[in-house]
């Protein structure tokens, strides 16, 4: 419904605004709705709601849902996730952008239990699209959230299942087309803690993420947790000799691969958090779409450290960040602003 009201807004607009709004271009969107846009961005006028997304916040929220206990003592998680399609937000200065969320974010929640717990995920879908949630992991058929779509305006469905296996796992929805489903921002991460906790550590949740802002099958910005350059200007503080462990979760569409690469330190690599054990020890990992991992490593140095995509052109178009160990005056040490 959201499209057609799109549809006629863009008539109406447009032809009211024709002469202020030069350069406008026609574009044919992921679901095959015409719509007109100045260059990147898509204009905010065409919708009523807007969401704001705090990737400060994000990174070191993890949502363990309401828990309860079962007779036979098994701990059960409970989570209500409610799925939108209508929301726009401003995902860097001046773009903004059609965002499909799980609980109005992108990412959705960073969803978290021990394995063996018992997962309820109440899903309302109160989009104008069909939507499922599709758990990577071990799960029932009927759980797998592919064949069983949500209906649009208040369909609901409940996923339960046993939490496993240990390891860092994607969610996204898995309704057709799925790249444009996906894209949108229908994804989240799942993280399954082993029952014998892991060592204490300041831990951190990053999707690498990229939006097509220009409906090209191209990503025109890219970002760890959404916002381009965001951990750049707002640097991550963190100490030194403190063990740092990130879940990091690839999920942009349209390139094949997306990489993370960390300066002035080598971090133990966990592919997909499965093994207790590292795999490697290194300061550069690629992934492929929904390869994720843990990583962990410590400063011993502090300062001001970069840490981005070694695909440059995913750098320079806002996937780069800073960690700023132990809060330094790095200008006074070399006289060079690094800004912030
Ligand atoms: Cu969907």
């Amino acid at each position: 419904m959201l499209s057609a009201i799109i549809g006629v807004s863009t008539i109406i607009v447009f032809s009211a605004f024709s002469e202020a709004q030069l350069e406008q271009k026609i574009f044919v969107t992921h679901s095959g709705q015409v719509i007109q846009t100045s260059g990147d961005v898509l204009d905010p006028v065409y919708t009523a709601s807007t969401v704001e997304f705090d990737p400060e916040k994000y990174l070191r929220d993890f949502n363990y849902g309401r828990i309860s206990e079962s007779e036979s003592g098994q701990t059960i998680r409970d989570f209500t996730i409610i799925a939108e399609d209508d929301k726009i937000q401003e995902i860097s200065p001046g773009i903004f952008y059609n965002v499909w969320t799980f609980n109005g974010t992108v990412p959705g929640p960073t969803i978290r239990a021990t394995e063996g717990d018992l997962v309820r995920i109440h899903f309302i879908n109160n989009g104008s699209k069909s939507h499922t949630m599709h758990f990577h992991g071990i799960h029932p058929a009927a759980m797998d959230g592919v064949f069983e779509t949500v209906g649009p305006g208040g369909g609901q469905f409940t996923y339960e299942f046993e939490a496993g296996p240990v390891g860092v796992h994607p969610y996204h929805c898995h309704v057709m087309p799925l790249e444009e489903h996906i894209s949108h921002g229908l994804y989240g991460v799942f993280i399954v803690d082993p029952k014998i906790a892991r060592q204490q550590a300041d831990e951190m949740v990053m999707v690498l993420n990229g939006f097509d802002t220009d409906f090209d099958a191209e990503n025109n910005f890219y970002a760890a947790n959404t916002i381009p350059f965001y951990y750049q200007h707002h640097p991550i503080q963190i100490k030194t000799n403190e063990l740092i462990r990130i879940y990091v979760v690839n999920m942009v569409e349209f390139d094949p691969i997306n990489n993370f690469h960390l300066h002035g330190n080598l971090f133990q690599y966990y592919p997909t958090g499965t093994a207790l054990v590292p795999s490697t020890f290194t300061d550069m990992i690629t992934l492929s779409q929904t390869e994720r991992g843990i990583m962990e490593f410590q400063y011993k140095y502090p300062g001001k450290y970069l840490f981005h995509a070694h695909k440059v052109e995913f750098s320079e178009k806002g996937w780069v960040g800073i960690f700023l160990v132990d809060n330094p005056d790095q200008t006074s040490q070399t006289g060079i602003d690094y800004g912030n």
